[in-house]
């Protein structure tokens, strides 16, 4: 890992356990600089003319570059940035560089734009039976999408999704697996099929294992298993899931 100039200040927009934990847990293990902004949003922080000025969609993650003057939306747009500062040998050959950047966008625009349909299936099933048979739908892609992860895993030189060390992949990856196992409250996939996923599980128990993961969670209210049956974070539940 690359050395940073202690003059990198970041702010890292973010409420417990939302999607600023991987972006978080880049920032501790690379030990940059950050500020903390703490978005309510139980309480329409997510709406604040302020907050959308920065990302005009309401969501969370942000993350501003004090130094550049920039704010940066969307999870996938916030780590490919960090992955270049903090890992730059997976950009610096065209097979290295190609297999972060698919990898990256599968888990941007596949797995966790379907996750979403997950946590928030009433906005695009409104009625409850379609709800039910969207959920369901949606459930059985995800488990095709974690088998496609596990073969990734198999290449036989480490545990990280990449076989050329650990990315920016590792932590998004954990933490879309987390989320899946604890949200919605009311319907979460609690059994994932590990015996079917062991490099994956591995890889997160290898990752929940690193100090500055650990760190990066506790800033967030998480304390106990991680990421492989993971614990709730410690506080109001409210504060995570929003205005649902
Ligand atoms: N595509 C977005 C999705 C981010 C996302 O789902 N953020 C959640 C927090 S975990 C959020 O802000 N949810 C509020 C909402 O959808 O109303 C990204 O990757 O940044």
């Amino acid at each position: 890992m690359t050395p940073f100039a202690a003059d990198v200040a970041y702010r890292l927009y973010g409420s417990p356990d939302s999607a600023n934990l991987p972006v978080r847990m880049v920032l501790e293990r690379a030990g940059l600089g950050y500020r903390d902004v703490r978005v309510d949003r139980a309480g329409g922080g997510l709406d604040e003319p302020a907050f959308r000025r920065l990302n005009p969609q309401g969501l969370l993650p942000v993350l501003v570059d004090e130094r550049q003057g920039t704010a940066l939306f969307e999870t996938g747009a916030i780590l490919l940035t960090l992955g270049e500062r903090c890992h730059p040998e997976h950009l610096s050959t065209p097979a290295a560089r190609s297999a972060l950047l698919a990898w990256l966008f599968f888990l941007s625009n596949t797995l966790h734009a379907e996750l979403r349909l997950y946590f928030y299936t009433a906005r695009f099933a409104p009625e409850p039976d379609a709800a039910r048979a969207l959920r369901a739908q949606v459930h059985s892609r995800l488990l095709k999408h974690l088998a496609l992860l596990e073969a990734q895993a198999d290449h036989g030189r480490g545990p990280w999704l990449l076989p050329e060390g650990e990315s920016v992949l590792d932590p998004y990856l954990a933490c879309l697996m987390r989320w899946l196992q604890l949200y919605p409250l009311d319907d979460p996939c609690r059994e994932l099929p590990w015996e079917r996923l062991p490099r994956l599980e591995a890889l997160l128990e290898e990752l929940a294992a690193q100090p500055a993961i650990r760190r990066a969670a506790r800033c967030e209210d998480i304390t106990g298993r991680l990421f492989v049956a993971p614990d709730y974070p410690d506080l109001d539940l409210r504060a995570v899931t929003g205005r649902g």
